[in-house]
């Protein structure tokens, strides 16, 4: 029987960024080097197949550093950490490493700095995610107020409205950004911030990259985790950019194919932490179902490495 055709758009850049590349070398290194187990403080990056990979290298994962035994190695997770949690750890006297992608810490070092200046600082980003616990955890409580959308701006109680900064979390929708950004700077002109804000390369070439295809497929698939907020940011950059099937699925095993039939095209992308080799086992799952043609739509060139901190490079 012949299977009926379908043209699938394979977005590019997408997968993996320096940063989740770089944190997921330190947690194999740590490993090497201090052998298993080596803890992890949080999930390492937001994807459950890199996780269970490096729980079976040796790598034990958990929420909260006083979950740690004071006797082994501990890394915190690419996400970022409040200041209190390596100052803990070091007053413990652990030996641990900060795997927070060097594009949080820029956003950590901004905030400081403001600080420093005496500027109260706003957030833009979402509550409970590790990220933007992590980045308000670097100044005292009460110096960063949180917004997630462009109506909370109006209920904030600042200290002093001409003495105001903002910083956003790395993996926002860049669209949804300029329009709260536009409400902070509406509502507190003298506020100072970034060029633009700190959305990520990774994050603004993977949402353009599902921009340039959401008009030409009848689905879209981004491959990511629940609790990715880059991945999910690409689900809705999709929907918003026209594609009115857009769905987040972790692997093959997850995809709706009664939602899929009579499709002719389809979009796939995946989120900064999701490895490629689940990209391939969805694209093998469309060739067994259909008479696949992959077209690679690539909107921009990725060159950015980051390194392993130097004590992992160090022989042991
Ligand atoms: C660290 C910072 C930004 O949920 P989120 O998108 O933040 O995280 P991951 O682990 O899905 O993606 C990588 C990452 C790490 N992004
Ligand atoms: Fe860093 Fe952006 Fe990746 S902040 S971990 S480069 S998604």
């Amino acid at each position: 029987m012949s299977l009926p055709p379908l043209t699938l758009y394979l977005a590019a850049p997408r997968g993996f960024c320096a940063g989740v590349d770089r944190a997921i070398k330190i947690v194999e290194m740590a490993i090497r080097k201090w052998g298993a187990p080596v803890y992890v403080r949080h999930e390492i990056v937001h994807n459950k197949y890199v996780v269970d990979g490096l729980r079976d290298q040796g790598a034990i994962f958990v929420e909260e550093l006083d979950e740690v035994p004071g006797d082994r190695p501990v890394i915190f997770s690419a996400h970022g950490v409040p200041k209190a949690v390596p100052a803990e750890a070091a007053r413990r006297e652990m030996v641990f490493v900060d795997a927070t992608c060097p594009l949080v810490s820029k956003v950590h070092i901004e905030a400081e700095r403001h600080h420093e200046d005496g500027l109260q600082m706003v957030m833009i980003g979402h509550a409970g995610h590790p990220e933007t616990i992590g980045t308000m955890g670097q100044l005292p409580e009460g110096e960063v107020l949180l917004v997630e959308t462009a109506d909370d701006v109006a209920g904030l109680d600042v200290r002093d409205p001409e003495r105001l900064a903002y910083i956003t979390q790395t993996t926002l929708s860049v669209d949804d950004t300029i329009g709260i950004v536009e409400a902070l700077r509406a509502r507190f002109p003298a506020i100072v911030g970034p060029h633009k804000e700190d959305i990520c390369y990774a994050t603004t070439n993977r949402q353009m990259s599902v921009k340039a295809i959401a008009g030409k497929i009848d689905a879209l698939l981004v491959i990511g985790a629940p609790n990715s907020s880059n991945s999910k940011r690409l689900v809705e950059v999709g929907r918003s950019a026209g594609c009115a099937y857009a769905q987040l699925v972790q692997r093959a095993t997850d995809i709706d194919w009664r939602a899929l039939e009579g499709i002719r095209s389809v979009g796939i992308t995946a989120g900064a932490s999701a490895p490629e080799v689940l990209v391939n086992e969805v694209i093998d799952a469309f060739r067994a179902r259909w008479d696949t043609t992959v077209e690679l739509v690539e909107t921009a060139k990725e060159r950015v490495e980051f390194k392993v901190p130097r004590v992992l490079r160090e022989a042991p």
